[in-house]
């Protein structure tokens, strides 16, 4: 292994290869602390030549890598497992802009570019790039590349897979694949570029992407609204499709659970708006044109839905500064479980015509079988999308999780095929779900997945385990 280090380094430079056991720690387990991996050593390579390089070298010695980004995924997909035989490849210094193309409305960005800076260099230009999520400040777009991130855009932008035109990447056999372009049409054979994105490092080392820009919107306009009824807030969401397809971008929910939690560890955003209902939605409509009606629109739907009495209460911001403060409670929402003594995490996702049968018969069962659970429910409703949580009951400790996860384990996810849901709806599998694919997904979409696997990394070398067994 000596040999191999040395070889590392020879190639990258001795400060671009980290040992040090107290210095790679921050690499070696996951964003919630569940799982712990060893590695030989953390690399950081700065060009895509360097990946390649280090890639074959990788082969040659029959180690496995592991690529990295930010590690704020929540399913362990980038850390090494405890066997030591592994390196981490971190992309976070192959972080350059390479070029922003203002009449084709694109960005080509290296993987290692921190999403929140790419948002910045858009807005500098006077764009948008629209993906949205707590973790921005962190995250790389080649780590939400390779889990296809969602976030509380998806309503209007799509995914990220929605988001990128083009890609480059370093397969497991040590070749570059070059399909960095900035087409909205290509159908020249298979679309690799689709098969590397939400593969979570298991079929390419991406490196960099052409991405998608958008007008930036001229302004933004917000509201909490309290709400007790599922089906008032598909017909709210309905409604507001109808009324403002094209400003409407985000329809959040949040449960009254998920409020006391985070407003009880971040008491900074307490509203009394949400004490008036069990739910309370959190809902944008941003403006492209003077003439743009959004927040006229929102007190037209929304005041009929008040005189209605299908919702309890509701505040539209006057302000931008108001806007960031309604989203503070539910970016922190994720902050204040990880304060909790333990937690699980569902994130999955319904036909919007089903969600509500799910939580409320699911909530049902759980709440008989371990009475004072709570789920911490919330998430990106417009889309399907629940983050379906849970912390044990007030009092509870680390043990309550321990004993019982395993049966809510499967009371949630029988419901989940009961109401044909997705056991991922935007995090991916990781280690995390991976026990649970093969059943999900059935026997044939999965012996193709490993088919795919299988031609493309004969040796199992980029990120073995993670997200097929
Ligand atoms: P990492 O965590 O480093 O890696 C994730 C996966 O991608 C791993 O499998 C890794 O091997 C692989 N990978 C990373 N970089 C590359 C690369 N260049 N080439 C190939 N593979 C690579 N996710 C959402 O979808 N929506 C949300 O709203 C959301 N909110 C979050 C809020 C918080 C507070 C936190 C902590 C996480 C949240 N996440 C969310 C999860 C996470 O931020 C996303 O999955 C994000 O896309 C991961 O990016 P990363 O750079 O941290 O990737
Ligand atoms: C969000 O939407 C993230 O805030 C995190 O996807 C969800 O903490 C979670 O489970
Ligand atoms: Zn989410």
């Amino acid at each position: 292994m000596v040999d191999f280090i040395q070889r590392l380094i020879n190639i990258l430079g001795a400060s671009a290869v980290m040992t040090d056991t107290h210095e790679t720690k921050p690499y070696l387990t996951d964003w919630r602390g569940i799982f712990q991996g060893i590695a030989l050593a953390v690399v950081f390579p700065k060009t895509s030549a360097e990946v390649q390089m280090v890639v074959r070298l990788c082969i040659e010695h029959a180690i496995a890598i592991i690529p990295q980004g930010g590690n704020t995924n929540l399913t362990g997909s980038s850390t090494p497992e405890p066997i030591g035989q592994q390196i981490v490849l971190s992309l976070k210094r192959l972080n350059q802009i390479r070029s922003v193309d203002l009449e084709n409305q694109t960005m080509t960005v290296e993987a290692g570019c921190i999403l929140q800076h790419i948002q910045e260099k858009a807005s500098d230009s006077g764009f948008l790039f629209p993906l949205s999520l707590a973790a921005e400040g962190s995250c790389t777009i080649g780590g939400n590349l390779a889990t296809n991130a969602g976030g509380i855009n998806v309503l209007r932008y799509g995914n990220m897979r929605d988001l990128c035109l083009g890609i480059e990447a370093v397969t497991a056999t040590g070749d570059i694949l070059h399909s960095l372009r900035g087409l909205r049409k290509d159908n020249t054979g298979y679309d690799l570029r689709n098969l590397l994105i939400g593969s979570e490092g298991t079929l390419g080392i991406i490196t960099a992407a052409v991405i998608k820009l958008y007008p930036a919107p001229i302004n933004r306009c917000a509201a909490l609204i309290a709400v007790n009824d599922y089906s008032i807030m598909v017909n709210l969401l309905q409604e507001l499709q109808r009324k403002a397809a094209n400003e409407l971008c985000a329809f959040e929910m949040m449960s009254r659970a998920s409020l006391d939690l985070t407003v009880q560890h971040f008491p900074q955003f307490a509203n009394p708006i949400f004490k008036q209902s069990s739910h309370t939605l959190l809902i944008e409509l941003a403006e492209f044109s003077t003439e743009s009606r959004s927040s006229q629109i929102l007190e037209d739907v929304l005041g009929k839905a008040l005189e209605s009495e299908q919702i309890e209460d509701v505040l539209v911001s006057t302000s931008l500064t108001q806007v960031k403060q309604f989203w503070g409670v539910r970016e922190h929402i994720t902050l204040a479980q990880a304060k909790e003594v333990a937690n699980i995490k569902f994130d999955i996702s319904f036909e919007i015509s089903r969600i509500g049968d799910f939580i409320t018969h699911t909530c049902d069962l759980l709440c008989k079988s371990y009475p004072g659970i709570r789920i911490i429910n919330f998430g990106h409703f417009g889309d399907g999308n629940l983050h379906f949580n849970m912390c044990p009951p007030i009092g509870s400790d680390k043990s309550f999780l321990k004993t019982n996860e395993a049966e809510i384990h499967r009371i949630v996810y029988e419901q989940i095929e009961k109401y044909q849901g997705s056991i991922s709806a935007e995090h991916g599998i990781g280690q995390l779900k991976r026990n649970d694919l093969e059943h999900h997904r059935g026997p044939t979409a999965y012996k193709m997945m490993k088919q795919i696997k299988h031609a493309l990394d004969p040796q199992n070398i980029l990120n073995p385990h993670k997200v097929l067994l």
